[in-house]
């Protein structure tokens, strides 16, 4: 078997080391808050960005020659590419991956070939996890590449393509059964539309509907334990798409009486295109008790599309580890690195060096995390702040134990004239970014 990565050692925790292949802050053995970095921060390597791409972008062609993706048979380029994603994550020392059914096979004559042939990489698929120790964070099945999906998917007018993909996510789901994922995983870039002129709304949706519960009634009659995912993402490729954001999907899911079945896949650079805050998505998913997974990764505040950065923002991730380990962090879900290099950082060094950084900046996070949590001026600051609806009025109020006349009273009797408090929010900010 061929070494794709022979000038790189394996990447090992060296606080204060010079050299670049080493973590400085992600020690996987560290104990925080009773559980190690590895078990907080559940890190998984994708297969597309990392192993697929080769940079190329809209207006150009790859600027990278993958030594994984030159053979001219395409069954054989794809063990070529599983022998380098294990290789690689082997080198950086991390637990998962995660990909889509083309990621790691090629697309046959027809349907029955496209599912041989991802079974057939799975088998050797299984083979590396059961060597490696390397698990499934999530499977996934793209739906938006192939002509076929121009339409949508599931939303598709064509009921036959509707067809096509249920049992392209059928086939999918089975393998990441069989190779125990953890979760699996829905974005549905083309469920959504261009223009209502050729669109018939309330249908994609119900069409939608019908197909997430099929799936999850398959789930349950398969036994897979997994939890099922749905990644917002408020648009590209459609203009408009369907899974907006986090509150949209939930409203969606208690529509068609699936909001038990689905919790959500949020990604840093999907919340920003929606015009929030990533931890605001990861803040209303928890408190709606639907948050899942994270893709973690970084958008450019000068560029209005998913540019999938590594994340480099300490505060950011602070602030995203505080409210994950206020919320009991991940249960089946990981952080994902849904994240790309650079189209100019062509060697394979720079592969590294992207997860190295990224890795080392949650890792930081996480320990700062940990200290804010334990300093806990954050925390006892929101709960003063709120401390009214823990007692007398405010807390029947919320236990429904009174109504809108009686309050409307109770501020007439005691004359209520209550005073702005100050926010302190530059306060908060700065005990935030203290030591990050
Ligand atoms: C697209 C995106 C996808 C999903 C999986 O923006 O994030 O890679 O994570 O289909
Ligand atoms: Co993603």
């Amino acid at each position: 078997m061929a070494e794709f990565f022979p000038n790189i050692p394996k990447v090992t925790y060296k606080p204060g080391a010079k050299e670049p292949f080493c973590y400085k802050h992600y020690d996987p053995k560290k104990k925080v808050l009773g559980k190690t970095m590895a078990e907080h921060l559940r890190i998984a390597i994708c297969f597309w960005h990392t192993f697929c791409w080769q940079g190329s972008d809209p207006f150009g062609l790859d600027t990278m020659k993958r030594p994984w993706l030159t053979n001219s048979d395409p069954m054989k380029l794809a063990f070529d590419r599983v022998d380098a994603g294990f290789e690689f994550i082997e080198k950086l020392g991390v637990p998962f991956f995660a990909f889509h059914n083309v990621d790691v096979a090629p697309e046959g004559k027809n349907l029955k070939e496209n599912n041989d042939n991802l079974s057939r990489v799975a088998e050797k698929i299984a083979e590396k996890m059961q060597k490696t120790g390397i698990e499934l964070l999530w499977g996934t099945t793209n739906l938006t590449g192939h002509p076929r999906y121009m339409s949508g998917a599931a939303t598709n007018p064509d009921p036959a393509v509707f067809a096509y993909a249920a049992a392209q996510v059928k086939h999918t789901l089975d393998v990441t059964h069989q190779l125990g994922g953890h979760n699996y995983v829905l974005w549905g870039g083309r469920e959504g539309y261009e223009t209502l002129l050729n669109t018939d709304l309330k249908k994609e949706s119900d069409q939608m509907g019908r197909f997430l519960s099929m799936l999850a009634d398959y789930k349950h009659k398969i036994g897979y334990k997994g939890a099922l995912l749905i990644e917002p993402k408020p648009r590209e490729p459609s203009k408009h798409q369907y899974d907006y954001d986090v509150s949209t999907v939930y409203a969606f899911l208690q529509h068609y009486g699936l909001e038990k079945e689905y919790k959500m896949n949020i990604e840093g650079n999907h919340a920003t295109l929606a015009g929030h805050t990533f931890t605001h998505e990861v803040a209303y998913a928890y408190a709606m008790d639907i948050f899942g997974s994270i893709d973690i990764n970084e958008g450019d505040l000068m560029l209005g599309w998913d540019t999938d950065q590594f994340p480099i923002d300490r505060a950011q991730m602070t602030h995203l580890l505080y409210i994950m380990l206020q919320n009991g962090g991940f249960t089946s879900g990981g952080f994902n690195f849904d994240a790309k290099v650079r189209r100019q950082s062509i060697d394979l060094e720079d592969l590294f060096h992207a997860h190295i950084s990224g890795i080392d900046t949650m890792a930081q996070a996480l320990v700062q995390a940990e200290k804010l949590l334990a300093e806990s001026q954050l925390k006892d600051f929101v709960k003063k702040r709120y401390s009214g609806w823990d007692k007398g009025f405010g807390k029947e109020v919320l236990e429904g134990k009174s109504d809108l006349e009686k309050i409307a009273k109770h501020a007439l009797k005691e004359n209520l004239n209550p005073k702005p408090k100050s926010g302190r929010q530059e306060y908060l900010e700065r005990i935030l970014k203290e030591g990050c």
